[in-house]
């Protein structure tokens, strides 16, 4: 079998080598030019004017791009048209793109750009920063959204225990090293080519379309791999590859459009910060019998993807919890800052964390281990405890012997006893121990969305090429596409190789999202292979009996004989349904599963903390490369310990600046941050659904592991005050935030 082994990435040996191409590293044509964007610097307000003049006589100044040369549409919002391309009447965030610059010297071009505010009139309007101040004011990008299901405010009536909170999460920098960029060639007869470092290249296609008024057999985008998407390459590649596109086609030249660490942050969204408000009713064991949820995302200044990250982020309060009667309401907060967008999870980390963070102080309040209220809660098939808040039965759950594996492998018992007793010994230092599970909901959740399509081509010497919808940026999907078709036509993984996705190759695809890329476009190439290998097979049985051919050899009989040796190939995933004005529906082919146990020791007179050990075991159903998803599991999970421990953003209170947009001030997870003792094992059980030979999606389930992380320094910090205590810790934990927590905790035992 090709399919179910590890495999080294397709690309590995060009990764480590430095010989792999990307966008930048693709030779540049005589003649190129480059472009440099020229950022608002005010958080709100009126454009009175461009000087457009003045910004011409900078040295090596070319020239100056607006909205006014933007031949078609200036809408570039994936879902709403509430988005430009290039300002226009007004700025809304400090960092908007107002106008572009270009030169022959990528740093002419930067440093034109970077004097925007002496060429830039503007009258200055009030600006909402945060979110808390916008819901006040309710400005929200779309409408409010509601999932509720039986009556709430009577469940909590009647509920033996009450509680009510609030705490907030922050947004998250995808901090993909390879930042946003965006190579456009003019070609002949009004077309264009555009080399784009995108998860989404048909959308690309159809925004520079739309700006260059073309139609879109006018428009090739091309993307062979990214260094990273993360989420911020699937709908904010957009004003790059316009800007470029629109500028080759007005100079008549290649022109190239590649960001700096600090503009790429000033410009781009990220993942949203979400505020919580909350109240809970339980039993004595600790099951919630009624929940009522406010979430209020940080939008930034348009929608963006705003509606579907905050659907599912509804849609995973619930996370591995039946909650009988819940009332969980959505505001997608506008604010003058960045747009905020997807990020691996996309809403859903935000969703269940709320849910996990109630559960511990539930938890606390009745002085149980967390473990056992999260258990007491989880999904059952029996007793009807099985129907998600937005109606969807789960069919696949296997929460309870993953958990009980988990709990076994990592000695849960032994050491939550340990801690107790390293605790009541140590005052400064304290141990925390937390076990959070996770239950992840795949597909897009916009039905349409899920298709793919793939090209496989085998040419007369037996080798294979393979083009399907998707994108790579490190994922390994490549891999285990290939792997798919190489399984397929049964020849060895080395004779198939997979070639830059190209919007001229597979038409109309869905951005490489949901980490839906191998389900949808595994099936696609498999369906495409299946087909080459049944003409194959009809063939066969043509030629004498007892003729023993290697596939070479029946490949080139096959090509003399007049055989289709390359075929299409398709797939839309079955039996979803969606009522987007109701949340209710199937919108899920089915949930992934995980759960891990996090260890850490916590500094408490500096706030400074340390992972000790971490377990996981993670559902990837049976496994297509296992190697690579372990790879999958642990940048997950790393990437979730930053977000929840040490990312923070920080926007200047008055001018609406973010003041963290490089990595001097911005700190992401390093090698020397991981675990000391880090054991990661994937749970082998197929997927109960017909999905690519029974494996389940790996992308984005894992950044909800380190959930564990958090609650275990939150059980540090409760230590302070007995495991009791109920601190008020917010995320990132930061140093500064486990201090105030240890404080608060202090100041309550007084
Ligand atoms: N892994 C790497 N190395 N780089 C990435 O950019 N993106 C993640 C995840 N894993 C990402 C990654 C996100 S946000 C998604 S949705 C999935 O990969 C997308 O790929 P898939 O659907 O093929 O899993
Ligand atoms: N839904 C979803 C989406 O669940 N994940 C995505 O990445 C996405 N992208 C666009 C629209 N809906
Ligand atoms: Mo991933 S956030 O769906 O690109």
């Amino acid at each position: 079998p090709q399919v179910g082994i590890n495999r080294p990435h397709e690309s590995a040996h060009l990764h480590v080598s430095g010989e792999a191409t990307y966008t930048d590293d693709i030779a540049e044509l005589q003649g190129t030019l480059h472009a440099a964007l020229g950022l608002s610097p005010i958080a709100h307000g009126r454009l009175l004017s461009i000087d457009i003049e003045g910004l011409h006589a900078l040295p090596g100044v070319i020239a100056v791009l607006t909205a006014a040369d933007i031949p078609g549409s200036n809408h570039c919002g994936p879902l709403i048209a509430d988005e430009t391309i290039l300002a226009e009447g007004e700025v809304h965030y400090l960092g908007q793109p107002v106008f572009a610059v270009i030169s022959q010297d990528r740093e002419l071009a930067r440093r034109a750009a970077a004097r925007a505010k002496d060429f830039l009139k503007l009258e200055p309007l009030p600006a909402l920063l945060t979110a808390a101040e916008a819901h006040a004011a309710k400005s929200y990008v779309v409408p409010p959204m509601h999932l509720q299901r039986g009556d709430a405010q009577a469940a909590l009536a009647t509920a033996p225990h009450r509680l009510q909170g609030s705490f907030n999460v922050g947004g998250q920098e995808q901090f993909y090293l390879e930042g946003q960029i965006s190579y456009a060639l003019p070609l002949e007869d009004a077309g264009i080519k555009v080399f784009c470092s995108t998860q989404h290249p048909s959308e690309m296609q159809h925004l520079v379309a739309h700006a260059l008024n073309l139609h879109s057999n006018q428009v090739q985008v091309e993307c062979r791999r990214m260094g990273g998407g993360f989420g911020g390459k699937e709908s904010q590649s957009a004003v790059f590859a316009c800007v470029a596109a629109v500028a080759a086609r007005q100079l008549k030249r290649p022109v190239k459009l590649r960001l700096d660490r600090d503009d790429d942050f000033l410009i781009t969204g990220r993942r949203h910060g979400f505020d919580y408000a909350y109240e809970v009713g339980f039993d004595n064991e600790g099951r919630l019998l009624a929940a009522e949820v406010e979430m209020v995302s940080n939008a930034g200044w348009s929608a963006d993807l705003s509606a579907p990250v905050m659907t599912r982020a509804l849609c995973h309060f619930d996370n591995a919890y039946w909650l009988p009667d819940v009332s969980v309401r959505g505001f997608c907060a506008r604010t003058n800052t960045q747009s905020n967008t997807a990020f691996r999870g996309f809403g859903g980390p935000q969703g269940a964390l709320a849910v996990e963070m109630i559960l511990d102080s539930v938890a606390r309040k009745l002085g149980l281990d967390p473990l056992a209220v999260r258990r007491a809660n989880f999904y059952a098939p029996d007793a009807g405890r099985n129907t998600t808040p937005y109606g969807q039965v789960v069919q696949d759950n296997i929460l309870q012997p993953l958990v009980d594996q988990l709990v076994a492998s990592s000695e849960y018992s032994a050491r939550r006893e340990a801690i107790a007793a390293f605790n009541t010994s140590s005052a400064v230092l304290k141990k925390g121990l937390a076990l959070t599970p996770l239950k992840f909901g795949i597909s897009f959740n916009v039905v349409h969305l899920n298709q793919a399509g793939a090209l496989v081509h085998v040419y007369t010497d037996g080798s294979v090429l393979v083009n399907h919808g998707g994108t790579e940026m490190g994922q390994g999907l490549n891999t285990k596409v290939a792997q798919v078709v190489a399984h397929e036509l049964g020849v060895d993984l080395a004779r198939v190789r997979c070639t830059a996705t190209d919007t001229h190759k597979v038409a109309n695809t869905s951005a490489t999202a949901a980490s839906t890329g191998s389900d949808l476009n595994g099936k696609a190439a498999q369906d495409a292979a299946r087909k080459i290998r049944q003409r194959l097979d009809a063939f066969a049985a043509t030629l004498p009996d007892g003729a023993v051919l290697s596939f070479d050899e029946l490949v080139a009989k096959a090509y003399l004989a007049r055989v289709q040796l390359w075929s299409d190939g398709f797939y839309a995933t079955p039996g979803l349904s969606w009522d987007r004005a109701r949340l209710q529906g199937n919108p899920f082919y089915y949930f992934a599963y995980g759960a891990a146990v996090s260890e850490v020791v916590v500094d408490t007179l500096t706030g400074e903390w340390k992972p000790l050990r971490v377990d996981v075991l993670h559902d990837a159903g049976r496994s297509l490369n296992p190697a690579i998803d372990i790879g999958q599991v642990e940048g997950g999970f790393i990437q979730g310990m930053g977000w929840l421990t040490m990312e923070e953003l920080v926007w200047h209170p008055k001018t609406g600046l973010l003041l963290t947009h490089a990595p001097s001030t911005y700190k992401i997870p390093t090698a020397n941050d991981c675990p000391p003792i880090f054991n990661v094992a994937l749970f082998d059980a197929p997927n109960v659904q017909d999905s690519i030979h029974r494996s389940k999606a790996v992308g984005e389930p894992p950044l909800l592991l380190p959930f564990s992380v958090l609650l275990a320094i939150r059980d540090a910090v409760s230590a302070v005050g007995g495991h009791r205590a109920d601190p008020p810790l917010r995320a990132p934990a930061t140093s500064e935030a486990i201090l105030d927590a240890i404080d608060a905790v202090r100041a309550n035992a007084k």
